[in-house]
């Protein structure tokens, strides 16, 4: 392997022993990459060379920015790094910003100048900023002024977090006002393929977060992954989305896969599936990335909009309701392409599309990954049996100094955690969160399929279903459902949805339990937070 890049290797000295890391897979030709490699190169210049300079890369309602537009930003935010401030390759700059064009720049000028991305979710407070900062030792910061407060409160608890230069703001000293004095040519940094790029935090749910540490290879490894074999993603699309680009999905989604390709990106803030649904017909978007729950609420509003642009529609982040993907599919006509994917392997490795989709699974692992469902001792369980889902990749989890580590990677596998059940035909089939089954008078129940169930009747716009503690049965299968306008909750309501669910589905799973709320507790990535139900 080639010689770092990095002068200050932190982050290769945090990575866990060679031993510790799952085994990578390169079958695929196309993931033989060059010894040294810059993964913004490869993104951005190679496509300004490639003839598509003054094709749209980055558009809002503001405009567009064409690729050597984008490379000219990118490059002179590489010298403000650089010589503002001082910066060394292999240095941690946190980025903070909603979805904008300003902070896809960033991104890729920390690459380029050599550095280490660590975006952060817009909405985190100093608090756990300061957790963020101090783990990946961060050096600089690049902020969107609306975050400014928390910021600035981060900034006062960590000395050794040096300068941060806020963007879109008209100050002197802010970014914009930099990048006009500094030159619009900038020679990117010859990383090696195995230099830490980005650090990404899980949107993890207890205890301190953990940092997943990608290499330059890993951000190409992920394009010439699922957007070839699953999405076939081509220079003329263009995408769409919600993810921020903190989440790796939406890292993925709405920058790295489009820019791949030559395509365009649409980076929108605050949407909401109506802002959505009118900047799909608003952009003509071809490729769209959301979460579930968005789906859901998009499919009801879909008849208003013009959505004839559109080909291909992703969900991950959770499972997809099968009532969700039937209401897209009479809504727009489109099947969706569900896909999983974690923070630990950058992207989604099991999916499927078009005519290889079966309801009720995720798919099968993708072009260039390996799966298998395993025991609680890591042996493989036939077809049928519920256990853990195991993959591997040319991706996949290097926790940057966490004992964790040996938690998710065992055997060489990547354990994401989640209960996963293998069929006949090699289609895995989703069933909860490992820690999420729930065991009731000895049944084992998975609390997704019950809410699948739920979500088929006509009165209910979101559920979320819970073991709740019972003296008789150990758990009882308990259910937080929320309404769709026009519906009365009351005892009447929950025994028709008690028995709507035993129609459904074997009797033993319906919820005991049913508890009407007006809203429920969703992470920023738009995960149910079935814990805060189960805390209550
Ligand atoms: C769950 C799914 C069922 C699953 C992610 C696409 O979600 C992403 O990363 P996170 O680290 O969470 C990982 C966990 O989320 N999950 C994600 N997708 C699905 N469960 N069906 C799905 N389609 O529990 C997984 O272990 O936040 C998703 C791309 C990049 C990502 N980081």
């Amino acid at each position: 392997m080639a010689a770092t890049a990095h002068i200050d290797t932190f982050a290769n000295d945090s990575l866990p022993p060679r031993e510790r890391w799952p085994e990578l897979l390169f079958d695929l030709p196309e993931l033989h990459y060059p010894d040294r490699l810059n993964c913004a190169v490869e993104l951005l210049d190679r496509m300004v060379d490639a003839g598509h300079a003054d094709r749209p890369a980055i558009c809002n309602y503001q405009g567009n920015w064409t690729y050597s537009q984008l490379r000219d930003k990118v490059d002179r935010i590489a010298h403000v790094l650089r010589q503002d401030l001082q910066l060394v390759p292999g240095n941690r700059v946190l980025l903070r910003g909603a979805n904008h064009p300003m902070m896809a720049a960033c991104v890729l000028a920390v690459w380029k100048a050599g550095c280490i991305a660590v975006p952060t979710m817009p909405l985190l407070r100093a608090k756990e900023l300061t957790a963020i900062i101090d783990k990946a030792r961060v050096n600089a910061a690049l902020c969107a002024s609306g975050l400014r407060e928390e910021m600035e409160i981060a900034r006062g608890r960590s000395p050794a977090l040096g300068k941060v230069v806020y963007f879109h703001d008209r100050a002197p000293d802010a970014l914009e006002q930099r990048m006009a004095s500094r030159s619009a040519r900038f020679d990117a940094v010859d990383t090696s393929v195995e230099d830490v790029c980005l650090i990404a935090f899980t949107s993890g749910t207890t205890g301190i977060p953990k940092g997943t540490m990608h290499f330059h290879r890993d951000v190409l490894a992920v394009c010439d992954c699922f957007p070839r074999s699953t999405l076939a993603s081509q220079a003329d699309d263009i995408f769409i989305g919600t993810p921020p680009l903190a989440f790796t999905f939406g890292l993925g989604g709405l920058l790295l896969f489009p820019l791949r390709v030559g395509a365009a990106t649409v980076l929108l803030e605050k949407l909401t599936p109506e802002l959505l649904l009118k900047a799909v017909q608003d952009f003509r978007a071809t490729v769209c990335f959301t979460a579930p729950t968005f789906y859901r609420q998009m499919a009801s509003m879909a008849a208003r909009y013009d959505l004839s642009s559109l080909k291909k529609t992703v969900s991950a982040g959770e499972a997809l309701p099968s009532a969700t993907r039937d209401s897209w599919r009479q809504a727009t006509g489109l099947a969706m392409i569900d896909g999983i994917g974690a923070t630990e392997m950058l992207h989604i490795f099991i999916s499927a599309a078009g005519d290889a989709i079966r309801p009720g699974a995720t798919g099968k692992p993708i072009p260039g990954y390996r799966a298998c469902v395993l025991d609680d001792d890591g042996n493989p369980v036939p077809p049928g049996v519920i256990g853990r889902l195991a993959v591997k990749g040319p991706t996949g989890c290097r926790y940057l100094a966490d004992a964790r580590q040996a938690d998710y990677v065992r055997n060489g596998w990547n354990l994401t955690g989640d209960a996963y059940e293998m069929d006949a035909d090699g289609y895995f089939r989703y069933r909860a969160r490992t820690d999420d089954m729930i065991i009731s008078g000895g049944y084992n129940i998975a609390g997704p399929e019950v809410e699948d169930a739920l979500l088929k009747h006509a009165a209910v716009a979101e559920c979320g279903v819970i073991g709740a503690p019972d003296e008789e049965r150990g758990q009882i299968v308990k259910a937080f459902v929320v309404l769709k306008q026009g519906f009365e909750p009351g005892a009447a309501l929950a025994a028709e949805l008690q028995n709507f669910v035993k129609n459904a589905i074997a009797p033993y799973k319906y919820p005991r339990a049913i508890e009407f709320r007006a809203g429920l507790p969703r992470t920023e990535t738009g995960k149910l937070q079935r814990y805060r139900l189960r805390n209550e």
